[in-house]
Parts: structure tokens; C-alpha cells; sequence
């Protein structure tokens, strides 16, 4: 027969069980909190959203491009706090590109006469052919260009710090600082135009040259004489590309230059110009 406790007895029994499931209880409830308060800890800034890391590697990057001089790291300094003041404690969709005049003002190119490439969704093969061919010159090729070509940053309304993710897109809004400095950079880049200028354009799409990019509102209305002579626009093709020189968009580019500017176009395959990045021995002139 089984054995029955008597319930004040099964009672006594009841009760440290019931304090144990307290007690597992109130652990798992302070662990919880506790994984909750640490967790969002590690989400929060990660180590490359914070503003040590990017101001290191700007000012690094500023050193690599400025070379071993005594003054590069004064002068990169300078940039970064230039660079910084543009954006820093600012709402991320509201960074005029004139927030950028006075980083301007602290890095002053030497003009490259006859040597700049301007270019518009031909980014992968220009870099590659001014990469191997030291002719031309793009923008990535000059302190501020090559510094924060590949980079994204922006900050917050009474921040003082940078974000590199979490800034807003391309496209969210117009005035975010990733595409601010690009509109101001390439002002400037297109005002410092001198002689005989190249743009590389995109001959495989139906529009090379598109009012919506940097090329086209921003940098060829800042092309103007006497100081710059002509724009020469090779139209870089794949296989049957269809576009041509007489494509309607190449038409409206005549239009809207400056008249003072002499125009040439050429269609020139993408496989001549890799071929002679490829080969050390060609010279530039011969790539198109
Ligand atoms: O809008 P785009 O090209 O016509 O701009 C290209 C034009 C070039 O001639 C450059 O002088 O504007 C200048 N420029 C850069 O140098 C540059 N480097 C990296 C513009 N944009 C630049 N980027 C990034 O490429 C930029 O962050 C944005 O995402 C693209 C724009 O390239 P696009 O539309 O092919």
C-alpha cells in the first residue's frame, strides 16, 4: 500500500521547492535584463561605426597619399578637422555641399593641364587604366578624391561623433555628406579644368551621359574657357553596344558646354583599352 504523507507534511515539503522556483525564476528574469542591457551594448556603435577608427584611417590615409613629408601630419590633421567640421553634429540628410568650402579651401591641387579624366559609370575601368598608365589624372587620384573614394560617413543632429554605417543612402536624400562632398570635390575638380580634358563614358547603357549624375549637374557646367580647351569624350563599348557619338544624350552634352569648347567624340571597345593597360610598353595615346 502506498505511503501518504499527511498534508500538513506534504505542505512543509511544498514549500523550499516553491522558494527553489522563485529563486530560478528571479535568476532567469536578471539574466534576461542583464543579456538585454549587454546585447544592445554590442549592437550599438560596432567598432568601425565610432569616430576613433575613421578619423585613424582618413588621417592615414591623408599620410600614405602626402608621403613621408614632416608637414603631412600636420596637414592631415588639418584635413580631418576641416573634413569633420562639414558634417559632424549635423542632421545627415541636411549637409549642404557648401559645408565642404572650407575643406576646399585647405587642400589646393596643382593644375594638371592636358592630364584630367572626368568620368560617368565608367568608374572600374578608369581607375584601372589611370592605375597603369600615369597620364591622366581623376578626381581618386588627388589628396581628397583618393582619401575618401570607398568611404561613408555621416554623424547625427548634436552628435559628436561619425557613423560609417547607418548613414542615409545615395538616393534617400540629396544633402547627405557622402554625396555633398562628392558634388563639391568634383565642383572643384571640374573648375581647376585646364587644356585639352578626357571624360570616359559609359557606351553600354542607353543614356552615357544622364542629367542625374555628377557629370552631367554638376562638373560639365563648371567646364568653361579660356583656361580649358576642349572636352574629349571616348565612349567605352562592349561587343554590339548600340550606343554611338550620335546618341541623344551625347547630343544634349554639345548642347549644354560652354560654346567656347571644342567637342570630339570617339567609340573606342572596352578589349582595346584593357589591352593596353595590359601591356607596360603602350603608351596613352595608343589606348584609344
Ligand atoms: O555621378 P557620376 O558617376 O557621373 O560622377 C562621376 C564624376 C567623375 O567625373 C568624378 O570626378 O564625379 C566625380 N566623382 C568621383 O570622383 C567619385 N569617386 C567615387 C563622383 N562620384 C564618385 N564616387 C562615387 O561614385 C560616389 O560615391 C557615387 O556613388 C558614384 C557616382 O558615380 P557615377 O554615377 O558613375
Amino acid at each position: 500500500m502506498d505511503y501518504q504523507a499527511p498534508s500538513s507534511q506534504r505542505r512543509r515539503c511544498r514549500r523550499p521547492l516553491l522558494l527553489g522556483a522563485c529563486v530560478l525564476i528571479l535568476l532567469i528574469v536578471v539574466c534576461v535584463c542583464l543579456g538585454v542591457a549587454f546585447g544592445r551594448r554590442a549592437a550599438g556603435p560596432s567598432n568601425d561605426r565610432i569616430t576613433g577608427n575613421f578619423t585613424t584611417a582618413i588621417i592615414s590615409k591623408c599620410k600614405q597619399f602626402l608621403g613621408d613629408e614632416n608637414s603631412s601630419e600636420n596637414k592631415c590633421e588639418e584635413v580631418w578637422d576641416a573634413f569633420s567640421k562639414a558634417y559632424v553634429g549635423k542632421d545627415p540628410c541636411e549637409v549642404p555641399m557648401e559645408a565642404y568650402d572650407p575643406l576646399m579651401q585647405t587642400v589646393r591641387e596643382k593644375d594638371a593641364c592636358n592630364r584630367m579624366l572626368f568620368w560617368s559609370k565608367t568608374k572600374d575601368i578608369v581607375h584601372q587604366f589611370t592605375e597603369a598608365k600615369k597620364c591622366l589624372l581623376t578626381l581618386e587620384d588627388t589628396l581628397l578624391g583618393f582619401v575618401m573614394d570607398g568611404q561613408t560617413w555621416c554623424s547625427e543632429k548634436g552628435s559628436k561623433e561619425t557613423f560609417t554605417t547607418g548613414c542615409p543612402s545615395w538616393d534617400k536624400c540629396e544633402r547627405n555628406p557622402v554625396r555633398s562632398f562628392w558634388n563639391r570635390a568634383s565642383e572643384a575638380f571640374a573648375q581647376a579644368a585646364c587644356g585639352e580634358v578626357t571624360a570616359m563614358l559609359n557606351g553600354s547603357i542607353s543614356t552615357p551621359f544622364n542629367n542625374n549624375s555628377i557629370f552631367a549637374s554638376i562638373e560639365v557646367k563648371k567646364f568653361s574657357g579660356p583656361k580649358m580647351r576642349a572636352l574629349n569624350v571616348v565612349l567605352v563599348k562592349t561587343g554590339n553596344d548600340t550606343a554611338t557619338c550620335e546618341n541623344d544624350s551625347l547630343q544634349t552634352l554639345q548642347r549644354v558646354l560652354n560654346p567656347s569648347l571644342k567637342y570630339t567624340c570617339k567609340e573606342v571597345q572596352r578589349s582595346k583599352i584593357l589591352d593596353c593597360i595590359s601591356d607596360p610598353d603602350r603608351p596613352c595615346g595608343d589606348c584609344w
